[in-house]
């Protein structure tokens, strides 16, 4: 057990969604969050990551920060989410290695699994088949922060976890109708579409594919947690049990946003993977359970987009 009270926490990554839920959730532990801007410090260099860390020296840092987005946006920039990823991981990870960090989690993602994985997914899956092809170069960076972290663990005796969320969505998310994740992107087609009384709004795919969303408030409890009490260098996985298909989550949008048009699937865009529902039986052993059910978490969603429009629309790159 990690006692986090007075622990210094550098949330690496906190203006991003998972960043912000962590510096929400965070003080309730007593530990002081530190944090630093992306103007001040950019984790893709090197030197400044070095000096950075040694200048501020934390206690405990967790690897929020990364360049993420929805299908649309992985397919527009691999180069861009393999480079950044492997970049904030490598250089977070190897700096923290010299300072001696209590302990680090390093944060990925469902989508490191193969695509065809058995269901529910278990960390045994890694590296068992191909990936998605729409995710490959951020599954790919992901994966080299897994196994870094491994080898850190293995080779300096380094106290580094990995924690990988299903699709995540809450406050604090960007919205952007080309390159965010489906939840922002439906929420904002919507909102403009019944304000100006369109009859009919496109949804990307065919609408088959099941998605497994958990709130971001629920993913910071969960971290917490594995921080606190989580040894061991397997990624742990960290999901809702809760799926939902595509057509069935444009219809609760719809609801919740108050759209009353048609909802057309166009199968010219990727589904992505057909389904990838976690197994998150380590979570379910340490006592963590979610406790935001979607239709809540969507409404909060959808109330604090309406009143950060402005801030919620702004060209994120840290997640
Ligand atoms: O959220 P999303 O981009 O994430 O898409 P992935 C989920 C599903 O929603 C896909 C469909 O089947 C999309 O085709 N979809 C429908 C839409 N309409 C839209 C829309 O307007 N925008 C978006 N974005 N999707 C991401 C990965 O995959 O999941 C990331 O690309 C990351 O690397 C993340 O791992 C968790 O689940 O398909």
């Amino acid at each position: 057990m990690l006692s986090l009270r007075n622990k210094r926490i550098w949330v690496a990554g906190h203006q991003g969604l998972v960043g912000q839920a962590l510096v929400r959730a965070l003080p309730a532990t007593g530990a002081s969050v530190l944090t630093v801007p992306r103007f001040a410090l950019d984790m893709r260099e090197q030197q400044a990551v070095r000096h950075w860390l040694r200048q501020n020296n934390p206690d405990v840092a967790i690897i929020a920060a990364a360049t993420v987005g929805g299908i649309g946006d992985n397919q527009a920039r691999p180069a861009d989410f393999i480079y950044d990823n492997m970049m904030i991981a490598a250089n977070i990870m190897h700096e923290s290695a010299h300072i001696g960090l209590e302990k680090l989690l390093f944060l990925g993602s469902s989508c490191i699994y193969p695509r065809d994985a058995m269901q529910p997914i278990g960390p045994e899956s890694l590296l068992s088949g191909p990936l998605e092809p729409s995710n490959e170069a951020y599954a790919v960076a992901k994966i080299a922060g897994i196994k870094m972290a491994q080898s850190y663990a293995r080779q300096y005796g380094c106290r580094f976890i990995s924690a990988m969320p299903c699709n995540l969505y809450g406050p604090g998310d960007r919205f952007d109708m080309k390159r965010s994740h489906v939840i922002p992107a439906l929420m904002m087609k919507m909102d403009v579409a019944r304000r100006q009384r369109q009859s009919a709004l496109e949804v990307w795919g065919t609408g088959t594919p099941l998605r497994e969303f958990l709130h971001v408030d629920d993913l910071a409890a969960a971290l917490i947690l594995l921080l606190q009490t989580h040894e061991g260098t397997e990624p742990v996985n960290v999901g809702s049990g809760q799926e939902i298909s595509i057509a069935d989550l444009a219809t609760l949008i719809a609801e919740i946003t108050g759209y009353e048009g048609d909802i057309r699937f166009s199968p010219a865009y990727p589904d992505g993977t057909p389904r990838k529902i976690l197994d998150s039986a380590v979570m379910r052993g340490l006592g963590w359970r979610p406790e935001i059910d979607l239709r809540r978490g969507l409404m909060q969603t959808y109330d604090w987009f309406l009143q950060n429009k402005a801030s919620a629309a702004e060209d994120h790159y840290v997640a």
